[in-house]
Formats: C-alpha cells, sequence, structure tokens
C-alpha cells in the first residue's frame, strides 16, 4: 500500500503575502528512499527557481496612498515646501493604475527628506513612474539623493534648465509610462530621500505608479499586469 510523506513550505513575497502549503509526494516501500530523495530534490529545485522572484523587493513611492507605500499614507502632505503657489492634491480624476493619481499644481512642490525614506538604490535600481501633463511645455520628477537635490527626468521643454535627461520631445500629453535604472543613468550608492514634482507651467501635471524594483522586469511586470486588470474592468463595465 503506498503512503504519503509531505514536505511543508512557506515562502514570503514583496507585498507580505505568505505562500505556504504542503507538497505531498508517494512513499514506496522498494527503493523509498531514492525515490524521497529525488522528490525531495525535484520539490526543492522548484521552490529555488520561484524564491529569487518571491524575495525580490518593490517599494511603492506612490500608487494609490496607501498606508503600506513609503510615506504611509501621506504623500501629498509630504511635500512641504511649494514654490509660485503650486499645491498637490490626490486625483481620483486622473489615474494610470487604481483609483488615483497625484495631481501638482506649477510651479514645484518637494521635500529632499521624506519622513521614513531611505531607500538604498543598490537594492532597488530601477524606478517605475507615469506621468501625464496638462497644458504647459514641460514636466520633470526629481530625485533627492542623501537629502541632496537632484537627478531629473523631464520631457518636452526643461522648464528649469537644470541638468536632467529628456525622455521625450513633447510633453504626455496622455499617460506616459517608463522603467529606468537609477543607477545607470545617474550613480550607484546611494539613498533615495525624496521628491520633487515639478510641473512647472500648464495646469499642472498628474503623477502615478512611481515604484522601485530590483529588476526592470519586475517593474514593467506589475504596471502590465495592473494595466490589464484595469482592461479587464473597463470591458465588464460596457
Ligand atoms: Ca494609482
Amino acid at each position: 500500500m503506498l503512503k504519503r510523506s509531505y514536505l511543508r513550505f512557506g515562502l514570503k513575497s514583496n507585498n507580505n503575502k505568505v505562500i505556504s502549503g504542503k507538497i505531498f509526494f508517494p512513499d514506496f516501500n522498494e527503493g523509498g528512499f531514492k525515490v524521497k530523495l529525488f522528490f525531495v530534490v525535484a520539490v526543492l529545485s522548484v521552490l529555488l527557481m520561484i524564491a529569487p522572484a518571491s524575495f525580490a523587493k518593490i517599494v511603492v513611492i506612490f500608487d494609490e496612498n496607501a498606508a503600506t507605500e513609503a510615506s504611509a499614507g501621506k504623500f501629498a502632505e509630504g511635500f512641504v515646501s511649494h514654490d509660485a503657489g503650486s499645491t498637490v492634491t490626490i486625483s481620483t480624476a486622473q489615474k494610470f493604475t487604481g483609483k488615483s493619481s497625484v495631481f501638482c499644481t506649477p510651479s514645484q512642490s518637494y521635500n529632499n527628506n521624506m519622513t521614513g525614506w531611505k531607500f538604498p538604490i543598490n537594492e532597488t535600481p530601477w524606478m517605475t513612474f507615469a506621468w501625464k501633463k496638462d497644458g504647459g511645455t514641460g514636466i520633470m520628477i526629481q530625485m533627492a539623493y542623501d537629502g541632496t537635490w537632484a537627478y531629473r527626468y523631464y520631457s518636452g521643454a526643461n522648464v528649469t534648465n537644470w541638468p536632467g535627461i529628456q525622455l521625450e520631445k513633447e510633453i504626455p500629453k496622455d499617460w506616459k509610462v517608463y522603467t529606468r535604472d537609477l543607477t545607470k543613468d545617474f550613480a550607484k550608492d546611494w539613498n533615495l530621500t525624496g521628491l520633487a514634482l515639478t510641473p512647472w507651467d500648464g495646469n499642472g501635471g498628474y503623477y502615478d505608479y512611481i515604484i522601485l524594483s530590483t529588476t526592470e522586469a519586475e517593474g514593467k511586470t506589475v504596471v502590465q499586469s495592473l494595466n490589464k486588470l484595469t482592461t479587464t474592468w473597463g470591458l465588464m463595465k460596457r
């Protein structure tokens, strides 16, 4: 008669979901040890293949202003400096993912030392973000490194004339998403401690899905899967 043995396993994924369970395998009486060993090695091999992806790190800087994100649900409040009457608000009218984005009016709002932020960029070198510009000639985002300004991306005109990397010649009139390697674009060995949202002109800029990830694929895959979900919901609602 065949008995069954099992191997208990537990894996913790990026968003702290625990995947656990038991993997059963037959316990043969004849030559049992070798067969058992084969199954154990096979199961461990599969788990080791899954593990690197499961343990890869994702830091959600901003998506839905959730308590689990970098600013613990107070992303807009984190921008304590405002130029030219700039305001930062959570917008549900515009979003790239989920139900909301963050909207910044000209010229810019910033904080180089956000509460609780100190993200080692060597661990999560890839930054994914989406933005959309309402009017004007340019849009910019600035990343503070260890309290210092700044590493910058912009599209359209360089509205500030500060050094930065131009992503597109035109402003993003509709949502555009990017996944960039911060260590290649700027430098290694720094901590992300703050951001500046710099729409500068026009009515303002929307920013959404600002995440840091260990791999490029991870940043892109998460965004794609979220978009797919959004698309599915859109189709269902029609
Ligand atoms: Ca969002």
